[in-house]
């Protein structure tokens, strides 16, 4: 009974996919409007939200492992489709290379230890697989290696899955789904989240206890470098810019230092700072979880929800990539968004389509009022402040055309 076409006339490319944690729901969010289109039943604690390769399919997983499909094409968008992968995980991600749009969703399990890789227009399961091995480093039987961040290759039809605890990340091929082959490539242990480089080729990915990022190379599929960054580097998919000085470069925060770690990662032109950490710029403080610009931005702009000084957590930093050792501008968002009580913290930027204004969450307690607060990126000033009491601790944002064209 799905709609064969489009029946409504959002422009489904700006719609956002916000994270309602405490509620087990999404809020589709019509980006150019700001008007909420529906607000969706999903999972216990619900986490993230990706897209199918077309844009048309949302997937969301909840903490309970509960994936919920849903249809943008719909006069309203509602779920189609739900299945259980397991009782807890964190990771769904779907099929993005040439020919296999939309064709296949995977989802990662911390319990049981393993992914599902699913039918992509039904999430009928076709293989669920163990993660269940030996680590790393010191080749011991590990009983329950939990599955981090997955992503999608533009190289390879493969999946690119962390296996958190073993520390080793695979590559897994859905071109021949009845006879999966799969890479393994040792990295480090405590894998975690992390996302592209610019071109789409190398994967920069936290071992966050272990004080790495490992960069794999999809396309010779493997381990390019493992490089040192401090403490407990937490980049979510990490921020992509031309550093004035040297070249491409992707960064990550971290939760214990106010580090903010710029690694070189254009190997062709820029060779001598390729895989290095070329600087350290310093934010707000540790806590930080996320940090994100825009190919359009010479913004970039770094949160720190999990800071005890509420004054840190309650706001957001913002560096001029072309003056970084100016240091940065603080924000107080949580005071823009005028709310009562509450912890209010100020976390994950996402940026609409075009790249001209950045969104935040203001997240606040389960029976307090929250907010997403709307910034111009041009001139970074407060735009809009979107409040609805069906807005219940909203935490991470997905915008449909930015997460299907993995722009960060
Ligand atoms: Fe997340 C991404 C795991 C707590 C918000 N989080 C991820 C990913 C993992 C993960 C493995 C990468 C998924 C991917 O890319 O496929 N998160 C965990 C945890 O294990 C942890 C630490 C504890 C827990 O019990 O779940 C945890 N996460 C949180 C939160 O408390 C956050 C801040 C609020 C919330 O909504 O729960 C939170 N996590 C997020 C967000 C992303 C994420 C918004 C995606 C960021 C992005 O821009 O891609």
């Amino acid at each position: 009974e799905r709609p064969t076409k489009k029946k409504n006339d959002y422009n489904i490319d700006n719609i956002f996919s916000v994270t309602l944690r405490d509620a087990g729901q999404v809020a589709i969010i019509d980006g150019d409007t700001k008007k909420i289109i529906n607000i969706v039943n999903t999972g216990y604690a619900v986490h993230i939200s990706r897209l199918s390769s077309t844009g048309r399919y949302l997937y969301v997983i909840g903490r309970d492992a509960k994936v919920n499909m849903i249809d943008l094409w719909m006069k309203k968008p509602e779920n189609v489709a739900t299945i259980k992968v397991g009782l807890e995980a964190r990771s769904v991600e779907t099929s993005k290379y040439k020919g296999f749009e939309d064709k296949y969703a995977i989802a990662g399990a911390y319990w049981p230890p393993q992914y599902v890789v699913m039918d992509g227009f039904t999430l009928e399961p076709k293989q669920i697989v163990s993660t269940r091995g030996m680590t790393v480093d010191t080749q011991e039987y590990h009983p329950e290696p939990r599955v981090a961040a997955i992503v999608a290759s533009h190289q390879h039809p493969e999946f690119i899955v962390n296996v958190k605890e073993t520390g080793k990340i695979l590559l897994v091929n859905y071109s021949d789904i009845d006879n999966l082959s799969v890479t393994t490539i040792p990295a480090a242990r405590f894998l975690h989240d992390g996302g592209w480089d610019s071109t789409h080729r190398y994967f920069l990915t936290a071992a966050n206890k272990s004080n790495k990022i490992a960069v794999i190379d999809s396309k010779d599929r493997k381990l390019e470098a493992l490089i040192d960054a401090t403490e407990i580097p937490h980049p979510g998919r990490g921020a992509n810019f031309v550093h004035p000085k040297y070249g491409p470069v992707w960064a990550t925060s971290a939760l214990g230092n106010d580090n903010i770690t710029v690694i070189g990662t254009d190997p062709s032109k820029h060779k001598d700072h390729a895989w290095k950490v070329v600087e350290i710029l310093h934010g707000m403080g540790g806590g930080s979880l996320f940090i994100k610009t825009h190919p359009h931005s010479t913004n970039l702009w770094v949160d720190a929800p999990l800071n005890p000084d509420a004054k840190i957590s309650q706001s957001i930093a913002v560096f001029d990539i072309n003056k970084l050792d100016k240091g940065f501008e603080v924000l107080p968002i949580a005071e823009w968004a005028k709310l009562g009580e509450g912890p209010k913290r100020v976390v994950q930027p996402e940026y609409n389509k075009a790249g001209d204004e950045i969104w935040f969450s203001v997240w606040n307690g389960k029976t307090e009022e929250s907010a997403l607060v709307v910034v111009d990126d041009n001139t970074r000033k407060l735009k809009k402040v979107i409040k609805d009491k069906r807005l219940v601790t909203p935490t991470g944002k997905f915008n449909v055309y930015n997460t299907v064209y993995d722009i960060y």
